[in-house]
């Protein structure tokens, strides 16, 4: 049996991390793209290099060419530019849906079949950009997010209650960071709700409140800190565990923005939302019912992702 290759597109923070990941648990060989020369065939020699030590079999490719990423069973896309300071809003969604097209050239051409998984930011206006320049299935191109968000709410709450991370379990719906929805009454430690905590005592409402605010400012928080970038390694594992999930047809429940008919009262549109992600791509997305605030959170959450689709829309009609 052939080795899963598995497509980098983008070879900047997030996507040396993902290439050390996927190295170091064998999902297959890897192959890093990147407009700029050097970077990717630096970083795959510089990863190959730890095999021999860290003991991993992984063949390491650096690209500038799209033929590179040819047969890919899965692509990994973090092309794109940060937000600079005087950059607006729409200049950064500018420049990246033009690298989306590309992207989505690229992946049209030589890698159809692939199951594709954005990073790139503004998340949930690309990956809907993405899904339709490539033109690929609707269930084979998600964007990562969800997963993200809630290991940081997950954190956050394992710190709080001094409890293991590996207890505690987060549901998140919505966009990306700032309107993302976590749903405290699905989020839980050993089983027991966040609602029903606050009862027991373990915090109060108003601390849960400030842990949900940092977690959506969670991002902010890191930029703050590193001062000259965002974050990279938590985004990186994010997406190797949707990656994983379908590779191995685990059929992980795992928050991802997927493309909605019609769940939620949504349609033609990505959001966070719940998914089963297995060997057919996104093979299920998990719909509940949402209760007062809930909604209320989700519809601002949706409202906020279509006004970026609108912004993308007006500067690029075809979509
Ligand atoms: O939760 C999430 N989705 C996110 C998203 C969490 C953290 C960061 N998130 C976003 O991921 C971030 O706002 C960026 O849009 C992406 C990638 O973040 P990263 O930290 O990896 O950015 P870098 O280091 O700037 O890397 C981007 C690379 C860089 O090497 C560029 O040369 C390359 O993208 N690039 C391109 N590659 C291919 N094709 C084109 N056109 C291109 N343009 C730039």
């Amino acid at each position: 049996m052939a080795r899963n290759k598995i497509a980098l597109i983008g070879s900047g923070m997030i996507g040396g991390t993902l290439a050390h990941l996927a190295s170091l648990k064998e999902l297959g060989d890897i192959v890093l793209f990147d407009i700029a020369e050097g970077t990717p065939q630096g970083k795959a020699l510089d990863i190959a290099q730890s095999g021999p030590v860290e003991g991993f079999d992984a063949h390491l490719s650096g690209v500038n060419d799209y033929a590179g990423i040819e047969g890919a069973d899965v692509c990994i896309v973090t092309a794109g530019v940060p937000r600079k300071p005087g950059m607006s809003r729409d200049d950064l969604l500018g420049i990246n849906l033009k690298v989306m097209e590309q992207v989505g050239a690229g992946i049209a051409k030589y890698a159809p079949d692939a199951f594709v998984i954005c990073i790139t930011n503004p998340l949930d206006a690309m990956v809907w950009a993405l899904q339709k320049f490539s033109g690929l299935p609707k269930a084979k191109v998600v964007g990562m997010a969800g997963v993200l968000d809630s290991g940081r709410f997950r954190t956050f709450l394992a710190d709080e209650f001094k409890v293991s991370v590996e207890d505690v379990t987060a549901f998140v719906l919505g966009g990306h960071g700032d309107t993302m929805v976590p749903l405290t009454r699905y989020s839980t430690v050993a089983g027991i709700p966040l609602t029903d905590l606050v009862k027991m005592g373990w915090c109060s409402q108003e601390r849960l409140d400030e842990i949900v605010q940092r977690t959506r400012d969670g991002g902010a928080e890191i930029v703050g800190l590193l001062k000259t970038g965002s974050a990279y390694y938590a985004p990186a594992a994010s997406a190797i565990e949707m990656a994983e999930s379908y590779l191995k047809d685990k059929k992980r429940v795992l928050p991802c923005a997927a493309n909605l008919s019609g769940q939620y009262g949504q349609r033609d549109m990505y959001v966070g939302v719940p998914c089963v992600i297995g060997a057919d791509g996104v093979e299920r997305i998990i719909e509940i019912d949402l209760e007062g605030d809930e909604k209320a959170q989700f519809e601002k959450s949706v409202g906020s992702v279509r006004g970026l689709m609108e912004a993308c829309q007006a500067i690029a009609p075809n979509l």
